[in-house]
């Protein structure tokens, strides 16, 4: 955005569907951009370190059921628990890469059938990215490399239905990549 001061750090956000080398390539940034000199950090959502961060893990990992309200609530209120912090670690010059953010929530939230402004309102507020890295893959193909971990939202189906939230979700200021040039991309970066 036209405020950012030069001594601020970047909040950069990947996001994708599952298996789609999000946090691979989340890691070769976070990698790169040190080498650079620079003082970055590599965050992910859900963060399931925190006690909200628990009740996401269990719901997702089909311990507990949860009202699909309610759940897409945790994952907003994940988010704002760590508000604060990422907005003072951007302040004093640190950049966070973070694995997964708003769009995860609004896209597997409205995949569920719930309407998109419902999804989008709690996120009003949260700091919004410099920079939206989409590695896009088709279901299929993401499906192919196997590895879908047995969570909850881990199966073609529902990752078809999410890959059409995304296609709704996203604007001229995202950097869409596509999976066959990933790794070629990130490095030009
Ligand atoms: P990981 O496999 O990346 O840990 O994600 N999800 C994620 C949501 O439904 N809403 C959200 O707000 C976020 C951040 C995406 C776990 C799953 O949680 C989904 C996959």
């Amino acid at each position: 955005s036209g405020d950012r001061s030069d001594s601020r750090g970047a909040l950069v956000v990947l996001e994708g569907l599952d298996r789609c080398g999000k946090t691979t390539q989340s890691n070769k940034l976070h990698k790169y951009l040190e080498g650079l000199g620079h003082s970055a950090e590599l965050w992910r959502f859900p963060d399931r370190t925190t006690s909200v961060g628990q009740m996401i893990s269990s719901y997702l990992s089909n311990q507990s059921q949860l009202d699909d309200r309610a759940i897409h609530l945790l994952f907003s209120a994940n988010r704002w628990e760590k508000r604060t912090l990422m907005e003072s670690k951007l302040k004093s010059g640190t950049t966070i890469i973070v694995d997964r953010y708003s769009y995860s929530g609004v896209a597997f939230s409205s995949a569920k059938g719930l309407d998109m402004d419902w999804c989008k309102a709690p996120e009003i507020g949260l700091l919004a990215p410099d920079l939206v890295l989409y590695l896009e893959i088709p279901p299929e193909k993401a499906a192919e490399r196997g590895g879908y971990g047995g969570e909850r939202y881990e199966h073609l189906e529902f990752q078809k239905k999410v890959s059409k939230s995304y296609q709704a979700l996203h604007d001229a200021s995202w950097k869409v990549i596509n999976f066959s040039f990933v790794d070629m991309a990130l490095k030009k970066l």
